[in-house]
């Protein structure tokens, strides 16, 4: 007798999870299910798991394909139960492909290749709808979102939009979607929210776009680069009762939210500087941020995530704010400096692309301060540090993948209405706020370069 057995969370059960059961029992005579529990999930970094443990396995069940259905709740355990019900082949979708090699030292390892975006006809919760999304562009931060979309549950990544579509089929091939086009208006009519991950300069056009035609957006930072334009998304949206939302990864960080908070309730004191760096040397010259001189640089390129401990912390009630840059020939800032006087509260911003610098986050106030160590951007912990430095204290937070999962269930959730509260990681005034200052730096810019001629 030949045993298989699989995994997965089996979440909004749907067609996808059914031919997967179906091909893993096809490869032998007894099926052995593994159901993930919702620590197990947690730990992994799944998130937005909607079905309960035990809906969950029923779901497994009712296919009638399980001969046993079985629980998984740690690391490690795969090698455990593989040898425990002596399992000769070991399965799991194409998504998973190389992960799971180190079983082969078990039994045989299959992947089999992933159902391409799903549709809801299986789904017994109606209310909860996977959500169709198609992809805008297909560069550097479209290709690291499909790794992490498959962390977050109740999506499908359907399709992708580029105008070469021969980078759109590659994009699409190489990460299993179901189309590729080259024709916006297409993609915006198979799925109904978008991520758009385009050059900055597109970001406002594209978003309304999308938004005129009913789907919900998730863009790249800066969503913007003039206030106007962002508050007009912001206005379309909410005629439109829909979701929009800027991309800004570390404002979904768990560890961002955290020490947000603890410095919101008064840890160390009242805040009076917020400094906060993020610098690269990048290691080619050919990319955008060097070659476009409207609007490429180190402000547009990092200035989203330096401004958002700035703006959250301080508001965007700033008295002034001045820009100090080293230009490139072609009018590129490579550096930086942002300084913010709030009149009770100072605020400095360092960006680089060629200028390399300590990438921290420091929150000072009356009673001490939060530092958070490089990459801030990426949160896994901070110190609340005090004038005695015996009194200091660590707090570790998870950062798990890529970071955009967090970003990504937001999203999700937001469309869904699951999530708790309203828009309080990245507030709508608080995404205006930084498109104006983008809209200042740009201006700035301009003039100072003008002036050098
Ligand atoms: N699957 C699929 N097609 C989809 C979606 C999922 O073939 N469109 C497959 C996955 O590849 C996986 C199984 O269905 O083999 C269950 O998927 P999930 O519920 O998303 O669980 P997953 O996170 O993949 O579990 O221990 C847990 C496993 O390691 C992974």
């Amino acid at each position: 007798m030949v045993k298989v057995i699989t995994y997965g969370t089996f979440d909004l059960f749907h067609e996808g999870h059914y031919r997967l059961l179906k091909r893993a029992k096809a490869l032998g005579d007894y099926l052995i299910v593994g159901v993930t529990t919702e620590y197990f999930d947690e730990n992994r970094g799944k998130l937005n798991v909607v079905d309960s443990l035990m809906d969950r396995i029923k779901h497994v069940q009712e296919t009638g394909l399980a001969d046993k259905v079985i629980i998984e709740d740690h690391v490690g355990q795969k090698i455990e139960d593989i040898q425990k019900y002596h399992a000769d082949i070991f399965v799991l979708g194409s998504d998973w492909v190389g992960k799971f090699d180190y079983l082969k030292e078990y039994c045989k390892v299959v992947y089999l290749e992933r159902t391409r975006g799903v549709s809801s006809t299986m789904l017994r919760r109606q209310n909860y709808e996977i959500i169709r999304l198609g992809i805008l562009g297909a560069g550097r931060i479209a290709h690291r979102f499909i790794p992490e979309s498959h962390f977050v549950s109740g999506l499908s990544i359907e399709g992708v939009y580029n105008h070469h579509l021969d980078k759109a089929k590659q994009f699409a091939k190489e990460n299993e979607l179901i189309f590729a086009t080259d024709n916006v208006e297409e993609l915006f009519d198979r799925v109904n929210a978008v991520n758009i991950a385009l050059p900055h300069e597109y970001h406002y056009e594209y978003a309304k776009k999308a938004l005129e035609h009913g789907l919900h957006v998730l863009c790249e930072k800066p969503l913007a680069l003039k206030k106007s334009e962002a508050e007009e998304l912001f206005e379309i949206a909410k005629e439109k009762n829909l979701v929009l939302m800027e991309a800004v990864k570390t404002a979904y960080a768990p560890g961002f939210i955290r020490l947000l908070s603890m410095a919101k309730s008064g840890v160390i004191g009242t805040i009076m500087d917020v400094e906060a760096a993020f610098t690269r040397i990048l290691p080619e010259h050919n990319v955008r941020e060097f070659n476009d001189y409207e609007y490429g640089g180190s402000f547009t390129e990092y200035g989203s995530y330096t401004l958002l401990p700035i703006i959250k912390f301080l508001g965007a009630d700033y008295k002034s704010v001045k820009f100090r840059s080293f230009y490139d020939e072609n009018g590129v800032d490579l550096y930086t400096k942002a300084y913010f006087d709030y009149g009770k509260a100072l605020a400095t911003s360092k960006t680089g692309i060629s200028v390399k610098s300590e990438g921290q986050l420091l929150v000072s106030g009356t009673n001490g301060y939060i530092l958070v160590p490089s990459p801030w951007w990426k949160p896994e912990g901070f110190e609340i540090c005090r004038e005695d430095p015996t009194k200091n204290e660590k707090f570790y937070t998870r950062y798990l993948g890529d970071g955009l999962r967090y970003e990504l269930a937001d999203f999700v959730a937001a469309i869904n209405g699951t999530r708790d509260g309203e828009d309080f990681k990245l507030k709508r005034e608080e995404s205006i706020a930084m498109a104006e200052v983008m809209e200042k730096f740009l201006e700035d810019r301009k003039q100072k370069l003008a002036e050098r001629k």
